[in-house]
């Protein structure tokens, strides 16, 4: 329960911690696709009683909550970091169009790429678009600097970025606070026409509105802005820093003065200036790109260019140490873990069974399943991002020799289908391959990669009561599709088999559905838990 007490002191995860700073900011509603380490927000959101539900991928997901904050209310919106790539086409215009109450984008990086397929880094993205960037370092920040967020983004009508990491999101700790109730927005539809809009001659202008309203928020930054200082005030060693790896710089350097900040873009340069000034040494501790260290060298200060080495990974308190020292890598190899495995009676791999025995190349997708390109199976031979197995499979249809062509089938998982594939499909059906494609979905009745959530196909929402249920057969039916066929891949496993093979000999477009429910969601009756995957470490989740 919401701790509402004045004052509160809590142990939560970071994740959670952000729920429930949203949750006391008196937030309007929550929406969000699921992606490690950002998953558990949603779930804790909804259990304070915020209106909060999945949506079929980030792109939807940012759209519903823009439309939220053009109405006045607060919204916030949660997604991987890979997430943010398909909610970038709404929301690089948005931060030209701003917003009437208040939109937060809660996006978790993954330095190390524990569950993903890139290591890519939001604030990167985020200057590119022109989004302000909260970025707390620790489970109390992720409460305080939420809050921050929301108030950022209602002060100057602006989508902020809190951007987060795995250690910060997985982490749990106290967050303590004295607990005062937001006052609720006022929900109306004023915004003129000139600045919903965005037609060029909207645009233009909404473009400098947007520069204007940066500059103002780096003077704010650069005088009431979040930071914290930490070590002695003079030492010859300056360390700019933020996130958690300001922890591990904190533990690493005791001697070092640390600035911490906490909104990193735009950054408070005369802050930075100042706490740099007259340094013997100046250094940037950060994770993923050089974004501190190349933002000061721009602005003059001359912060030293980190080795490239430490771009890749997480950082810790040794590797801060080695930084310091001037060592740059390589570090001693982690040990060995064991490699991830589907489970054991996962019906994925049933069907990877299936496709080696076609001799199938599988234009594969994000999910599960991905652990079939895995030895021992080693039966799933692309992998991108979420959706392009489909439209992958047909590029390879179209440019490989016939023989080879005709073995391509795009596999992809329930959630995945209806987040992105449905796109690949129209185009299936638009632009058929001249030996024909096949398509195959493997509907486990769960998002099962994230830690089980469901998706419009389960039939079942955010707290696994009855919703309305897509059929994904119906929407391969309503393209047009000539042969769609739904089989359980056990107890049909012959007549699946057969279905595949004979679908590579004609040049029809076929779409079958390989139905029977994940291991972790049959026999034991639904879990109502929404932690990150169960299942063994994930290869991209
Ligand atoms: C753009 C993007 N959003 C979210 C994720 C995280 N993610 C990876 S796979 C996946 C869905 C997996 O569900 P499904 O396709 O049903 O396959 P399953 O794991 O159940 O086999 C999610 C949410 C991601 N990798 N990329």
């Amino acid at each position: 329960m919401m701790p509402m007490q004045n004052p509160f002191r809590v142990f939560l995860s970071g994740n959670e911690a952000v729920a429930l700073a949203a949750a006391h900011h008196n937030i309007t509603r929550g929406t969000g696709y699921p992606g490690t380490p950002s998953s558990e927000i949603l779930p804790a959101l909804h259990s304070h009683g915020v209106a909060a539900e999945w949506a079929p991928n980030e792109k939807v997901a940012a759209e519903v909550a823009l439309g939220v904050a053009f109405a006045g209310g607060r919204a916030l919106v949660t997604m991987k970091h890979v997430g943010f790539n398909v909610a970038a086409d709404p929301l690089f215009t948005a931060a030209y169009s701003g917003v009437s109450g208040a939109l937060v984008i809660a996006c978790a990086d993954d330095p190390g790429l524990a569950s993903s397929q890139n290591e890519q880094d939001t604030r990167s993205l985020a200057k590119a678009a022109g989004i302000p960037v909260v970025e707390p370092s620790d489970v109390q920040e992720a409460y305080d600097y939420t809050r921050i967020a929301f108030r950022i983004s209602e002060k100057w009508g602006i989508p902020v970025i809190l951007r987060l990491t795995t250690r910060v999101c997985h982490t749990g700790g106290i967050v303590s606070g004295t607990y005062q109730a937001e006052p609720p927005p006022v929900l109306a539809f004023t915004r003129p026409i000139e600045q919903s809009v965005m037609v060029p001659a909207h645009a233009r202008p909404a473009h400098k509105v947007l520069r204007g309203k940066l500059a103002a928020i780096a003077r704010w930054n650069n005088e009431e802005g979040p930071f914290k200082v930490y070590g002695p005030s003079d030492a010859t060693l300056a360390i700019v820093t933020s996130g958690v790896s300001s922890l591990h710089a904190q533990e690493a350097a005791p001697d070092a003065s640390i600035l911490s900040l906490g909104l990193t873009y735009p950054l408070p340069m005369d802050r930075i200036r100042a706490f740099t000034k007259d340094r013997k040494r100046i250094l940037a501790v950060e994770e993923n790109d050089p974004y501190l260290s190349e933002s000061l060298r721009a602005a003059g200060i001359p912060a030293e260019t980190n080795p490239e080495s430490f771009r890749h990974g997480e950082l810790n308190v040794v590797r801060v140490r080695r930084l310091i020292a001037g060592q740059p890598e390589p570090d001693a190899p982690p040990p060995r873990a064991k490699p991830p495995a589907l489970c054991k009676g996962c019906p994925h791999t049933q069907v990877f069974g299936l496709l080696r025995d076609v001799d199938a190349i599988v234009a594969g997708d994000i999910g599960c399943y991905t652990l079939g390109a895995l030895p021992p199976l080693r039966a799933l031979h692309t992998q991108l991002c979420m959706g392009a197995s489909i439209g992958m499979g047909l590029g390879l249809r179209h440019t490989l020799p016939e023989k080879e062509a005709r073995k391509v089938v795009s596999v992809i998982g329930d959630s995945t289908f209806l987040h992105t594939g449905i796109n690949g499909l129209i185009e299936m059906a638009y632009n058929p391959p001249p030996t024909g494609h096949i398509i195959l979905v493997l509907d486990n009745g769960t998002t099962a990669m994230t830690g089980q959530q469901e998706n419009p196909g389960t039939g079942r929402n955010i707290d696994h009561n009855p919703a309305r249920r897509i059929l994904i057969e119906d929407l391969a039916r309503a393209c047009g599709i000539e042969d769609v066929r739904v089989f359980h891949p056990t107890r049909e496993a012959d007549a699946l088999r057969t279905a595949l093979a004979e679908a590579c000999e004609d040049d029809r477009l076929h779409f079958f559905v390989a139905r029977q429910p994940c291991v972790l969601i049959s026999g034991r009756g639904r879990s109502q838990k929404t932690e990150t995957a169960n299942c063994p470490t994930p290869a991209s989740a």
